[in-house]
Protein backbone atom coordinates (compact mmCIF):
# COMPACT_ATOMS: atom_id res chain seq x y z
CA UNK A 1 0.00 0.00 0.00
CA UNK A 2 2.76 2.19 0.98
CA UNK A 3 4.52 1.73 -2.55
CA UNK A 4 1.25 2.19 -4.11
CA UNK A 5 0.74 5.67 -2.61
CA UNK A 6 3.85 6.62 -3.08
CA UNK A 7 2.95 5.81 -6.98
CA UNK A 8 0.10 7.72 -7.20
CA UNK A 9 1.05 10.68 -5.48
CA UNK A 10 4.09 10.84 -7.53
CA UNK A 11 1.76 10.57 -10.69
CA UNK A 12 -0.52 13.68 -9.16
CA UNK A 13 2.76 15.57 -8.77
CA UNK A 14 3.90 14.92 -12.02
CA UNK A 15 0.05 16.15 -13.43
CA UNK A 16 0.11 19.46 -11.40
CA UNK A 17 3.53 20.17 -10.92
CA UNK A 18 4.28 20.54 -15.12
CA UNK A 19 6.17 17.11 -15.68
CA UNK A 20 6.03 15.18 -18.77
CA UNK A 21 2.20 14.63 -18.46
CA UNK A 22 0.96 18.28 -17.08
CA UNK A 23 1.04 18.68 -20.97
CA UNK A 24 -2.51 17.45 -20.85
CA UNK A 25 -4.31 19.53 -18.05
CA UNK A 26 -5.38 21.81 -21.10
CA UNK A 27 -7.63 18.88 -22.12
CA UNK A 28 -8.44 18.10 -18.80
CA UNK A 29 -10.07 21.37 -17.84
CA UNK A 30 -11.97 21.83 -21.49
CA UNK A 31 -13.20 18.51 -21.39
CA UNK A 32 -14.09 16.42 -18.71
CA UNK A 33 -14.96 13.10 -20.32
CA UNK A 34 -10.90 13.19 -22.07
CA UNK A 35 -10.16 14.28 -18.43
CA UNK A 36 -11.60 10.90 -16.85
CA UNK A 37 -10.33 8.71 -19.54
CA UNK A 38 -6.39 9.98 -19.51
CA UNK A 39 -6.61 9.73 -15.74
CA UNK A 40 -7.78 6.09 -15.94
CA UNK A 41 -4.65 5.22 -18.34
CA UNK A 42 -2.66 6.42 -15.44
CA UNK A 43 -3.95 4.97 -13.12
CA UNK A 44 -4.61 2.01 -14.54
CA UNK A 45 -0.60 1.30 -15.65
CA UNK A 46 0.06 0.62 -11.66
CA UNK A 47 -3.24 -0.23 -10.23
CA UNK A 48 -6.07 -2.17 -10.99
CA UNK A 49 -9.44 0.01 -10.95
CA UNK A 50 -10.61 -1.73 -7.68
CA UNK A 51 -7.89 -0.78 -5.81
CA UNK A 52 -7.67 2.75 -7.20
CA UNK A 53 -11.42 3.35 -5.63
CA UNK A 54 -10.00 2.38 -2.10
CA UNK A 55 -6.78 3.83 -2.34
CA UNK A 56 -8.42 7.27 -2.78
CA UNK A 57 -10.58 6.66 0.05
CA UNK A 58 -7.46 5.32 1.94
CA UNK A 59 -5.82 8.19 1.26
CA UNK A 60 -8.26 10.44 2.81
CA UNK A 61 -8.53 8.87 5.57
CA UNK A 62 -4.97 8.75 6.28
CA UNK A 63 -4.54 12.70 5.90
CA UNK A 64 -7.23 13.31 7.34
CA UNK A 65 -5.64 10.68 10.27
CA UNK A 66 -2.42 12.23 10.11
CA UNK A 67 -3.04 16.14 10.17
CA UNK A 68 -6.09 16.06 13.11
CA UNK A 69 -6.24 18.68 15.31
CA UNK A 70 -4.83 16.68 17.86
CA UNK A 71 -1.44 16.41 15.76
CA UNK A 72 -1.71 20.66 15.99
CA UNK A 73 -2.17 20.57 19.28
CA UNK A 74 0.11 18.56 19.98
CA UNK A 75 3.14 20.34 18.57
CA UNK A 76 2.35 23.32 20.89
CA UNK A 77 3.09 21.35 24.17
CA UNK A 78 7.00 21.55 24.05
CA UNK A 79 8.77 24.06 25.69
CA UNK A 80 11.03 25.02 23.02
CA UNK A 81 9.19 27.90 21.80
CA UNK A 82 11.31 27.89 17.89
CA UNK A 83 10.90 23.79 18.30
CA UNK A 84 7.26 24.57 18.40
CA UNK A 85 7.67 27.07 15.74
CA UNK A 86 9.10 24.64 13.79
CA UNK A 87 6.64 22.06 14.38
CA UNK A 88 3.95 24.08 13.85
CA UNK A 89 5.02 25.33 10.24
CA UNK A 90 5.81 21.91 9.78
CA UNK A 91 2.32 20.87 10.56
CA UNK A 92 0.72 23.97 8.70
CA UNK A 93 2.86 22.51 5.58
CA UNK A 94 0.87 19.09 6.56
CA UNK A 95 -2.17 20.36 6.36
CA UNK A 96 -1.86 22.22 3.57
CA UNK A 97 -0.38 18.64 1.82
CA UNK A 98 -2.98 17.34 3.36
CA UNK A 99 -5.27 19.51 2.20
CA UNK A 100 -4.30 18.92 -0.90
CA UNK A 101 -4.82 15.28 -0.80
CA UNK A 102 -8.15 15.70 -0.10
CA UNK A 103 -8.91 18.23 -2.83
CA UNK A 104 -7.49 15.67 -5.30
CA UNK A 105 -8.53 12.61 -3.81
CA UNK A 106 -12.00 14.12 -4.65
CA UNK A 107 -11.12 15.52 -7.55
CA UNK A 108 -10.20 11.91 -8.74
CA UNK A 109 -13.39 9.81 -7.35
CA UNK A 110 -14.81 12.52 -9.49
CA UNK A 111 -12.97 11.62 -12.45
CA UNK A 112 -13.35 8.01 -12.01
CA UNK A 113 -17.30 8.64 -11.24
CA UNK A 114 -17.30 9.82 -14.68
CA UNK A 115 -15.06 7.01 -16.20
CA UNK A 116 -17.74 4.92 -15.31
CA UNK A 117 -20.86 7.19 -16.77
CA UNK A 118 -18.82 7.45 -19.81
CA UNK A 119 -18.51 4.01 -20.05
CA UNK A 120 -21.69 2.90 -19.41
CA UNK A 121 -22.99 5.00 -22.45
CA UNK A 122 -20.67 3.43 -25.04
CA UNK A 123 -22.52 0.50 -25.59
CA UNK A 124 -22.13 0.70 -29.49
CA UNK A 125 -24.27 -2.50 -30.03
CA UNK A 126 -27.50 -2.03 -28.31
CA UNK A 127 -30.48 0.95 -29.67
CA UNK A 128 -31.12 1.27 -26.32
CA UNK A 129 -27.63 3.41 -25.66
CA UNK A 130 -28.30 7.14 -25.91
CA UNK A 131 -27.02 7.76 -29.09
CA UNK A 132 -26.22 11.47 -28.78
CA UNK A 133 -23.48 10.65 -25.46
CA UNK A 134 -22.27 7.77 -27.18
CA UNK A 135 -21.37 10.29 -29.99
CA UNK A 136 -20.47 12.85 -27.74
CA UNK A 137 -18.70 10.67 -25.65
CA UNK A 138 -16.23 9.03 -28.77
CA UNK A 139 -15.56 12.32 -30.33
CA UNK A 140 -14.13 14.00 -26.80
CA UNK A 141 -11.47 10.75 -26.73
CA UNK A 142 -8.21 11.12 -27.54
CA UNK A 143 -7.46 8.95 -31.04
CA UNK A 144 -5.76 5.51 -28.84
CA UNK A 145 -9.05 5.65 -26.64
CA UNK A 146 -11.73 6.09 -29.38
CA UNK A 147 -9.46 2.79 -31.23
CA UNK A 148 -10.50 0.31 -28.83
CA UNK A 149 -14.38 1.16 -29.94
CA UNK A 150 -13.45 0.66 -33.53
CA UNK A 151 -15.72 -2.15 -34.80
CA UNK A 152 -13.42 -3.30 -38.42
CA UNK A 153 -9.12 -3.44 -38.68
CA UNK A 154 -8.38 0.73 -39.70
CA UNK A 155 -6.15 2.65 -42.15
CA UNK A 156 -5.09 5.30 -40.74
CA UNK A 157 -4.61 8.38 -43.01
CA UNK A 158 -0.59 8.91 -43.15
CA UNK A 159 -1.02 5.60 -44.21
CA UNK A 160 -3.05 6.38 -47.55
CA UNK A 161 -0.70 7.77 -50.56
CA UNK A 162 -1.43 11.26 -52.08
CA UNK A 163 -1.78 10.94 -55.70
CA UNK A 164 1.46 12.67 -56.28
CA UNK A 165 3.66 9.83 -54.57
CA UNK A 166 1.84 7.11 -56.76
CA UNK A 167 1.53 9.48 -60.34
CA UNK A 168 2.26 7.31 -63.39
CA UNK A 169 -0.82 7.68 -65.57
CA UNK A 170 0.10 8.45 -69.11
CA UNK A 171 0.79 12.82 -69.36
CA UNK A 172 -2.49 14.76 -70.98
CA UNK A 173 -3.44 17.91 -72.02
CA UNK A 174 -5.04 19.28 -68.37
CA UNK A 175 -8.20 20.95 -67.75
CA UNK A 176 -7.08 22.97 -64.83
CA UNK A 177 -3.35 24.38 -64.59
CA UNK A 178 -1.37 22.71 -62.40
CA UNK A 179 -1.51 23.56 -58.39
CA UNK A 180 1.25 21.19 -56.55
CA UNK A 181 -0.04 21.97 -53.49
CA UNK A 182 -3.27 20.49 -54.51
CA UNK A 183 -1.80 17.81 -56.14
CA UNK A 184 -0.94 16.73 -51.96
CA UNK A 185 -4.49 16.89 -50.86
CA UNK A 186 -5.65 14.27 -53.25
CA UNK A 187 -5.61 10.44 -53.10
CA UNK A 188 -6.84 7.32 -55.05
CA UNK A 189 -7.91 4.30 -52.45
CA UNK A 190 -8.83 0.97 -53.82
CA UNK A 191 -10.80 -0.83 -51.08
CA UNK A 192 -13.17 -0.59 -48.25
CA UNK A 193 -14.42 3.25 -47.39
CA UNK A 194 -15.30 1.75 -44.25
CA UNK A 195 -11.41 1.10 -42.81
CA UNK A 196 -10.61 4.44 -43.48
CA UNK A 197 -9.32 6.57 -40.16
CA UNK A 198 -10.54 10.11 -41.60
CA UNK A 199 -12.36 12.77 -40.75
CA UNK A 200 -15.39 11.87 -42.53
CA UNK A 201 -16.62 9.18 -45.00
CA UNK A 202 -19.17 10.06 -47.33
CA UNK A 203 -22.20 7.25 -47.77
CA UNK A 204 -24.07 6.98 -50.85
CA UNK A 205 -27.72 6.59 -49.43
CA UNK A 206 -30.81 7.36 -50.49
CA UNK A 207 -33.36 10.12 -49.16
CA UNK A 208 -34.57 8.10 -45.90
CA UNK A 209 -31.35 7.50 -44.92
CA UNK A 210 -32.01 4.71 -42.89
CA UNK A 211 -29.52 2.43 -44.23
CA UNK A 212 -30.09 0.09 -47.60
CA UNK A 213 -27.51 -1.94 -49.92
CA UNK A 214 -24.15 -1.73 -51.42
CA UNK A 215 -21.79 1.08 -49.72
CA UNK A 216 -24.11 2.54 -47.58
CA UNK A 217 -25.16 -1.49 -46.46
CA UNK A 218 -21.94 -1.54 -45.61
CA UNK A 219 -21.03 1.55 -43.53
CA UNK A 220 -24.14 1.31 -41.41
CA UNK A 221 -22.84 -2.09 -40.83
CA UNK A 222 -19.39 -1.15 -39.50
CA UNK A 223 -20.64 1.92 -37.55
CA UNK A 224 -23.45 -0.11 -35.84
CA UNK A 225 -27.13 0.17 -35.21
CA UNK A 226 -26.96 3.86 -33.45
CA UNK A 227 -26.07 4.99 -36.94
CA UNK A 228 -29.69 4.16 -37.78
CA UNK A 229 -31.09 5.96 -34.65
CA UNK A 230 -29.50 9.23 -35.44
CA UNK A 231 -30.18 8.97 -38.67
CA UNK A 232 -33.94 8.74 -38.27
CA UNK A 233 -33.68 11.91 -36.45
CA UNK A 234 -32.43 13.47 -39.82
CA UNK A 235 -36.01 13.65 -41.38
CA UNK A 236 -34.78 12.26 -44.18
CA UNK A 237 -32.34 13.95 -47.27
CA UNK A 238 -33.19 15.68 -50.80
CA UNK A 239 -31.36 14.51 -53.78
CA UNK A 240 -27.82 16.15 -53.85
CA UNK A 241 -27.88 17.38 -50.63
CA UNK A 242 -25.55 16.25 -47.42
CA UNK A 243 -26.38 15.57 -44.24
CA UNK A 244 -23.70 14.72 -40.90
CA UNK A 245 -23.79 12.21 -38.19
CA UNK A 246 -21.36 10.59 -35.92
CA UNK A 247 -19.07 7.46 -37.29
CA UNK A 248 -19.55 5.15 -33.63
CA UNK A 249 -17.56 2.24 -34.36
CA UNK A 250 -16.50 3.32 -37.66
CA UNK A 251 -13.23 4.58 -38.16
CA UNK A 252 -14.29 7.55 -39.73
CA UNK A 253 -15.20 10.12 -36.53
CA UNK A 254 -17.92 11.44 -38.93
CA UNK A 255 -20.29 9.93 -41.65
CA UNK A 256 -21.63 12.29 -44.31
CA UNK A 257 -24.72 11.24 -46.18
CA UNK A 258 -25.74 12.58 -49.47
CA UNK A 259 -28.25 11.04 -52.01
CA UNK A 260 -27.41 10.63 -55.67
CA UNK A 261 -29.64 11.10 -59.06
CA UNK A 262 -30.86 7.83 -60.04
CA UNK A 263 -30.02 7.42 -63.66
CA UNK A 264 -33.08 5.69 -65.90
CA UNK A 265 -31.57 6.18 -69.67
CA UNK A 266 -29.42 8.86 -70.52
CA UNK A 267 -27.63 11.33 -68.29
CA UNK A 268 -29.04 14.72 -68.58
CA UNK A 269 -28.19 18.37 -67.22
CA UNK A 270 -30.54 17.13 -64.69
CA UNK A 271 -28.56 14.63 -62.90
CA UNK A 272 -25.24 15.54 -63.89
CA UNK A 273 -25.82 18.90 -61.90
CA UNK A 274 -27.61 16.76 -58.53
CA UNK A 275 -24.57 14.46 -58.67
CA UNK A 276 -22.42 17.44 -58.98
CA UNK A 277 -24.34 18.91 -56.35
CA UNK A 278 -23.51 15.78 -53.66
CA UNK A 279 -19.90 16.76 -53.91
CA UNK A 280 -19.86 19.80 -53.28
CA UNK A 281 -22.41 20.26 -50.60
CA UNK A 282 -20.95 17.00 -49.22
CA UNK A 283 -17.59 19.25 -49.03
CA UNK A 284 -19.18 22.16 -47.52
CA UNK A 285 -20.44 20.09 -44.93
CA UNK A 286 -17.56 18.69 -44.11
CA UNK A 287 -15.74 22.15 -43.55
CA UNK A 288 -18.40 24.06 -41.98
CA UNK A 289 -17.68 20.87 -39.13
CA UNK A 290 -14.10 21.62 -39.51
CA UNK A 291 -13.67 18.08 -41.03
CA UNK A 292 -9.90 18.05 -42.39
CA UNK A 293 -10.13 14.44 -44.61
CA UNK A 294 -13.08 13.20 -46.04
CA UNK A 295 -13.17 10.15 -48.18
CA UNK A 296 -16.45 9.46 -51.27
CA UNK A 297 -17.01 6.69 -52.84
CA UNK A 298 -17.88 6.50 -56.40
CA UNK A 299 -21.91 8.11 -55.61
CA UNK A 300 -24.84 6.68 -57.64
CA UNK A 301 -22.62 4.41 -59.99
CA UNK A 302 -23.67 0.90 -58.52
CA UNK A 303 -27.62 0.89 -57.48
CA UNK A 304 -28.50 4.48 -59.05
CA UNK A 305 -26.62 3.55 -62.61
CA UNK A 306 -24.96 6.80 -63.02
CA UNK A 307 -22.46 5.56 -65.83
CA UNK A 308 -19.29 5.82 -63.70
CA UNK A 309 -16.89 6.69 -66.95
CA UNK A 310 -19.41 10.19 -66.96
CA UNK A 311 -19.85 10.04 -63.03
CA UNK A 312 -15.85 10.27 -62.71
CA UNK A 313 -15.45 13.70 -64.82
CA UNK A 314 -18.27 15.02 -62.09
CA UNK A 315 -16.57 13.60 -59.34
CA UNK A 316 -12.81 15.10 -59.88
CA UNK A 317 -14.00 18.51 -61.90
CA UNK A 318 -16.37 19.26 -58.51
CA UNK A 319 -13.61 18.59 -56.22
CA UNK A 320 -11.00 20.56 -57.55
CA UNK A 321 -13.46 23.50 -58.08
CA UNK A 322 -14.42 22.94 -54.56
CA UNK A 323 -10.05 22.96 -53.28
CA UNK A 324 -9.83 26.23 -55.58
CA UNK A 325 -12.07 27.86 -53.83
CA UNK A 326 -11.37 26.27 -50.45
CA UNK A 327 -7.38 25.31 -50.47
CA UNK A 328 -6.79 26.03 -46.84
CA UNK A 329 -10.30 24.13 -44.91
CA UNK A 330 -8.81 20.70 -46.17
CA UNK A 331 -6.24 18.24 -45.69
CA UNK A 332 -6.87 15.22 -47.84
CA UNK A 333 -10.11 14.59 -50.42
CA UNK A 334 -9.56 10.73 -51.13
CA UNK A 335 -11.21 8.75 -54.13
CA UNK A 336 -12.19 5.51 -52.39
CA UNK A 337 -13.16 3.05 -55.51
CA UNK A 338 -14.39 -0.65 -55.01
CA UNK A 339 -13.66 -1.61 -58.30
CA UNK A 340 -10.79 -2.44 -60.61
CA UNK A 341 -12.34 -0.75 -63.29
CA UNK A 342 -13.08 2.36 -61.59
CA UNK A 343 -9.79 2.29 -60.20
CA UNK A 344 -8.34 2.85 -63.71
CA UNK A 345 -11.41 5.11 -64.46
CA UNK A 346 -9.69 7.49 -61.63
CA UNK A 347 -6.04 6.55 -62.50
CA UNK A 348 -6.54 8.08 -66.30
CA UNK A 349 -8.95 10.93 -65.52
CA UNK A 350 -6.73 12.46 -61.86
CA UNK A 351 -4.50 13.90 -64.25
CA UNK A 352 -6.79 15.82 -66.10
CA UNK A 353 -7.55 17.83 -63.18
CA UNK A 354 -4.55 16.91 -60.66
CA UNK A 355 -2.13 17.67 -63.21
CA UNK A 356 1.40 16.68 -62.13
CA UNK A 357 4.83 18.19 -63.36
CA UNK A 358 4.61 16.11 -66.30
CA UNK A 359 5.20 16.32 -70.03
CA UNK A 360 1.68 17.17 -72.20
CA UNK A 361 -0.37 15.45 -74.50
CA UNK A 362 -3.50 15.60 -76.02
CA UNK A 363 -6.52 13.52 -75.01
CA UNK A 364 -7.77 14.03 -78.73
N1 LIG B 1 -16.39 0.90 -49.97
C1 LIG B 1 -16.26 1.71 -51.02
N2 LIG B 1 -17.06 1.68 -52.09
C2 LIG B 1 -18.04 0.75 -52.10
C3 LIG B 1 -18.25 -0.15 -51.04
C4 LIG B 1 -17.38 -0.03 -49.92
N3 LIG B 1 -17.49 -0.84 -48.86
N4 LIG B 1 -19.31 -0.93 -51.34
C5 LIG B 1 -19.74 -0.54 -52.55
N5 LIG B 1 -18.97 0.47 -53.02
P1 LIG B 1 -23.96 1.99 -54.34
P2 LIG B 1 -25.50 4.26 -55.33
C6 LIG B 1 -19.06 1.22 -54.28
O1 LIG B 1 -24.86 1.06 -55.04
O2 LIG B 1 -25.30 3.83 -56.73
C7 LIG B 1 -27.98 1.77 -51.54
O3 LIG B 1 -28.86 0.72 -51.37
C8 LIG B 1 -19.72 0.56 -55.45
O4 LIG B 1 -18.80 -0.27 -56.11
O5 LIG B 1 -23.55 1.66 -52.98
O6 LIG B 1 -25.33 5.72 -55.01
C9 LIG B 1 -28.50 3.06 -50.96
O7 LIG B 1 -29.29 2.85 -49.83
C10 LIG B 1 -20.08 1.77 -56.28
O8 LIG B 1 -18.95 2.15 -57.07
O9 LIG B 1 -24.59 3.48 -54.27
C11 LIG B 1 -29.29 3.61 -52.09
O10 LIG B 1 -30.56 3.07 -52.10
C12 LIG B 1 -20.33 2.86 -55.28
O11 LIG B 1 -19.89 2.36 -54.03
C13 LIG B 1 -28.53 3.18 -53.31
O12 LIG B 1 -27.82 2.02 -52.93
C14 LIG B 1 -21.79 3.29 -55.13
O13 LIG B 1 -22.66 2.17 -55.24
C15 LIG B 1 -27.52 4.21 -53.72
O14 LIG B 1 -26.96 3.81 -54.94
Amino acid sequence: MAFQMSTLSARIRLITSGGPLSRSRGDFSNDSVGFSVKLRNIFSATQPKRQVHSLFRTGIAERVDNFSTATVLKSFKGQNYGRACREKSGTVYRIAIGAFGVTTAVACLHASAQVAMAEAHLNLDSVKSNWNKVKETLLSMGLEDRRKHYRSSFLALKDIPVWNQERGAAAVKPHFPRNEALDNKISLFSGDITKLEVDGIVNAANKTLLGGGGVDGAIHRTAGPLLKCECAELDGCDTGQAKITGGYGLPAKYVIHTVGPIVMGAVGEEERSRLRECYWNSLDCATSEGLRSVAFPCISTGVYGYPPEQAVDVALKTVREYLNDHDHSLDRVIFCVFLPSDYELYKNNLPYYFPGDVPVKSKL
